[in-house]
């Protein structure tokens, strides 16, 4: 299982696909634009699939080993149509696809002969319109759904099924979409066509990426994370890790091909208390285009386990540590160029707890700051692609909480109540701008200054400083409601989505403040 030290010649260890390092740049860039097109096209097709196989993937790992990561799999072996396309994610043959996969199922609909498509948008439907991007690679696959004999075919692209005969058999053929255009799909067996079997494949211009607006849901929950541990005696902890690149919701109509631990950016929330022992299992999706790993910076080792933990997609690495010190940390993907992988959305925190935990709060909430860099300016709509002059130059483009512009004021607010303490872990990822973080309105009654809960914690804080890698916890007791907004007081950055909302419910006029002059007696 452990797979340190192995090296995986296929895959190119960092740096050599970035755009933009060397003259060769443009070209790179428009092939990682395709690249991209087809990741996001794959990731809405497999993703959800591809969880399902996480108990198969020691055996897959090994499978994927043997692939050339060239490989078009759709080409080299079909996946049994009869699984579906969904199904075919769980052989590793696909797994480093590039195909737009369509199911259809032969059967009978109001008494007419017909394809119903099987899984994906495509689900359900009568001989469904096919919609695909010029350039992608198609797969069909065909399963006879009541025995009689039947086939598809594309005379445009000169593209055909077997004839599949009887009932549940299968067949698959695939091709790419050079042209542009609405074409027939249709039965070629004799009478079948005027039958009813005929749909059509509508191939669009231009990337795939140009057209897509929505993207999955990366936001981390703020109020997603575990609960204190407090009293226990230490113990080995397993953290299960899941690099996933997909195709993510940055802004309403604007996407990005996020990097991620577990789907979500910051990645999960670690809680261990000091003196645990820290089973890291490290997963790379198989669907990945990337290599990837983790450093932790509760960690004392060998880049914080990264060394033991470079992996392609499909593999499984395991790096274990001792929480020798209690705090706030960050971990990160450490796979170069780092400071890609890291604003691609690979990070996320680490709590050591000290002997006995920290003080009682009535809430906690996970928040880590980010920012990107993209080629189109703040706003542009469609997918974002990453720009990496602009990396390198620091200069970016969107800055956010927990993923997404809007992640913490439209999507994922932090809920409260007048009266309760509050903490807030808080940490940036990066990778380059430090945050001056502030809750306008609040006070933070306590702050563990550069993430150390060693020290006592400083106490009557408006604004904390925390560096990229770096992390603060603050706590605070709210006196009264109203709508509280999560800065960095670098407030240019709020004009680039950096903001949050913390709504306290209770009373919002008492004697703390109110409008209007002093009242009588009262002050
Ligand atoms: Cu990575």
């Amino acid at each position: 299982m452990n797979h340190k030290g192995r090296t995986n010649p296929q895959v190119p260890r960092g740096g050599g696909s970035h755009p933009g390092q060397d003259p060769a740049g443009r070209e790179r860039r428009a092939s990682a634009r395709l690249l991209a097109a087809v990741f996001a096209l794959f990731s809405a097709l497999l993703l959800a699939p591809a969880f399902g196989q996480s108990h198969n993937h020691g055996a897959a790992a090994e499978t994927a080993q043997a692939q050339p990561a060239q490989t078009e799999p759709a080409q080299a072996e079909p996946a049994p149509a009869g699984e579906a396309a969904g199904a075919a994610t769980a052989s590793p043959i696909v797994s480093y696809h590039n195909a737009t996969i369509f199911t259809l199922r032969t059967g009978i609909a109001q008494g007419r002969m017909v394809y119903i498509g099987v899984g994906g948008d495509i689900d359900g439907q009568v001989n469904p319109t096919l919609m695909v991007h010029e350039g992608e690679l198609v797969q069909i696959n065909l399963i006879n759904g009541e025995g009689a004999e039947h086939d598809v075919v594309i005379d445009q692209y000169a593209a055909r099924s077997a004839i599949v005969i009887g009932k549940n058999a299968s067949s698959t053929f695939s091709f790419t979409a050079t042209k542009v255009g609405e074409f027939a799909y249709f039965c070629s067996i004799a009478g079948h066509r005027a039958a009813g079997m005929e749909g059509l494949i509508h191939v669009m211009p231009g990337l795939r990426e140009a057209m897509e607006t929505e993207g999955a849901d990366i936001v981390r929950d703020p109020a997603d994370l575990p609960g204190p541990i407090g009293q226990r005696q230490p113990q080995v902890v397993r953290v299960d890790l899941e690099t996933v690149e997909l195709e993510g919701r940055l802004d309403d109509g604007t996407t990005y091909v996020y990097w991620t631990f577990n789907n979500k950016v910051p990645g999960p929330f670690v809680r261990v208390r000091v003196g645990d022992t820290v089973e890291v299992h490290l997963r790379n999706a198989a669907d990945s285009v990337m290599m990837h790993s983790v450093d932790f910076h509760a960690a004392t080792g060998p880049g914080g386990g990264a060394d033991f933990t470079q992996i392609a997609p499909g593999e499984e690495a395991v790096v274990t540590f001792k929480a020798l010190k209690p705090g706030i940390y960050v971990y990160h993907c450490a796979t170069p160029s780092v400071a890609h992988h890291i604003t691609s959305g690979m990070y996320g925190l680490i709590l050591v707890e000290p002997e006995g935990g920290l003080p009682q709060v009535d809430r906690e909430f996970y928040v880590m700051q980010g920012e990107l860099y993209t080629v189109e300016p703040f706003g542009t709509k469609g997918m974002m692609e990453m720009d990496y002059d602009k990396l390198l130059s620091e200069r970016p483009e969107y800055f956010f909480f927990n993923g997404s512009v809007g992640a913490l004021t439209r999507s994922h607010p932090l809920y409260a109540n007048a009266g309760e303490t509050v903490r807030i872990f808080f940490g940036v990822g990066g990778p380059n701008f430090t945050s001056s973080f502030h809750v306008i309105g609040e006070i933070f009654d306590h702050v563990y200054s550069m993430g150390s809960v060693m020290s006592p914690p400083v106490a009557g804080v408006q604004t904390v400083t925390v560096p990229p890698g770096g992390a603060t916890i603050v706590d605070f007791k709210i006196d009264r409601g109203g709508h509280y907004v999560l800065v960095d007081h670098a407030l240019s950055r709020a004009e680039r989505g950096l903001v949050g909302y913390l709504i306290v419910d209770g009373p919002e006029n008492d004697d703390i403040m109110h409008a209007g002059p002093a009242q009588d007696g009262a002050e």
